[in-house]
């Protein structure tokens, strides 16, 4: 399974700087709106402590790399076109946005955060756009759900069938299943009787179904332009939002590429082909990543994938000694899987067939057979033994 995490924000907030320093494509960027009009698509990775160390062996990544015990696990990431007020009316670039919105398992909302200091109420500034952009997407989902209402709720209505399957045949485009809208109409406390929703109700399963299925995470970026203690202001009215340098992500991402650097963790160490003028930028990036109130793309990724979508890194291997492939390539393929997955689980996701001929699976740490049932954890390699050869 590919998961997809969506750049999302007003136009000029640096969506494109950022994606372009996470996903090491260059892209157009530059200093007026609407310059990114179709969707960008990329891969970028999240860390992982890699298995390897355990066997002493050097892995042999499909996909990503791997150096020195550290893991890059591929994610897809969207850089999507900027979001104005009234984008689910197709104003701006709004049907492109959208449509990105949808195949997002998990957004991330860029704002300019210099531009916020940049008024009167720097809090109520950041507080508003986060709040009109979360807006604009439940707009335009209730918009969707809306065309047709009537005769559609009539139809569910009438049929003997459970008010939640019904609904799956409006909303299920957007990934989510029976149980979660069984869940999302307990907590709106919405009727079972769908002909009597008017548009506040519909408004309502928009919002909880949103903040369940499209997690939103804000980053304040142009963080290199603000004042120590606007940085303060930021994080003391709001603890989650991360802050960024997309610029400064950006160069260090040119400069590993161009063998300025060997790697974007700092303290840097210049090469030779270092400028001076290159080495007095390099320093004032390393000082500003000092602080603690600035977070780091990669990290910011990594958290995404394990705290907010739950999701754990699982390696199958066909030897459970060597935990190689067929082939002798140790550690081949990492997978992300929702937490609470099962052997079985993971049999499907290598393989319909796999996951159709399981018989058993080992743990490949303890060299103990584990049922299908059985609960994954994060950093399991696993061998499944299945009737498919
Ligand atoms: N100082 C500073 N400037 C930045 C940063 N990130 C982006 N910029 C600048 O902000 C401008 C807009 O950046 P883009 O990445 O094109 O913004 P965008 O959000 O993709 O804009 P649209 O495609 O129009 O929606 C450019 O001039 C960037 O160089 C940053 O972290 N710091
Ligand atoms: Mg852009």
């Amino acid at each position: 399974m590919s998961f997809k995490i969506g750049l999302i924000g007003k136009p000029n907030a640096g969506k494109s700087t950022l994606f372009s320093a996470i996903t090491a494509t260059e892209v157009e960027i530059a200093n007026y709106p609407f310059t990114t009009i179709q969707p960008n698509i990329g891969t970028s990775f999240i860390i992982r402590d890699c298995p390897e160390v355990l066997i002493h062996k050097k892995c042999t990544p499909n996909h990503g790399s791997c150096t020195n015990g550290k893991r890059l696990i591929p994610v897809q990431v969207v850089d999507v076109p900027g979001l104005i007020e009234g984008a689910s009316e197709g104003k701006g670039m709004g049907n492109q946005f959208l449509q990105s919105v949808t195949d997002a398992n998990s957004l991330i909302l860029v704002f300019d955060a210099k531009e916020a200091f940049s008024s009167k109420d720097p809090e109520g500034s950041i507080s508003n756009e986060i709040h009109e952009i979360k807006q604009e997407i439940i707009r335009w989902s209730s918009g969707i759900i809306e065309r047709d209402w009537e005769k559609f709720a009539k139809k569910a209505d009438s049929a003997d069938e459970r008010v939640e399957k019904s609904l799956i045949k409006k909303v299920g485009y957007l990934g989510i299943d029976e149980k979660s809208i069984h869940e999302i109409l307990q907590i709106g406390s919405l009727p079972q009787k769908l002909s009597i929703w008017d548009h506040d109700t519909i408004v309502s399963f928009s919002e909880v179904l949103f903040s369940r299925i499209k997690p939103v995470i804000p980053l304040g970026n142009k963080a290199d332009l603000l004042q120590r203690d606007e940085l303060m202001t930021i994080k003391k009215s709001f603890p989650d939002i991360y802050l960024i340098s997309a610029e400064y992500e950006l160069a260090l991402q040119r400069a590993v590429s161009h063998g300025i650097i060997k790697t974007r963790i700092p303290p840097f160490d210049p090469t030779d082909k270092a400028t001076s003028a290159q080495r007095e930028v390099l320093e004032k990036i390393d000082s500003f990543l000092q602080s603690e109130m600035i977070s780091r793309p990669f990290d910011i990724l990594g958290k995404i994938v394990q705290d907010i979508l739950d999701l754990i890194t699982v390696y199958p291997v066909y030897d459970e000694s060597t935990w190689s492939d067929r082939n002798g390539n140790i550690l081949p393929d990492a997978f992300l899987l929702k937490k609470g997955s099962t052997p079985l689980d993971l049999a499907f996701m290598v393989h319909s067939e796999i996951g159709e001929g399981f018989i058993r699976a080992i743990d490949c740490k303890t060299k103990m057979v584990i049922g299908k049932d059985h609960e994954l954890k994060e950093g399991d390699v696993i061998r499944i033994i299945s009737k498919t050869k």
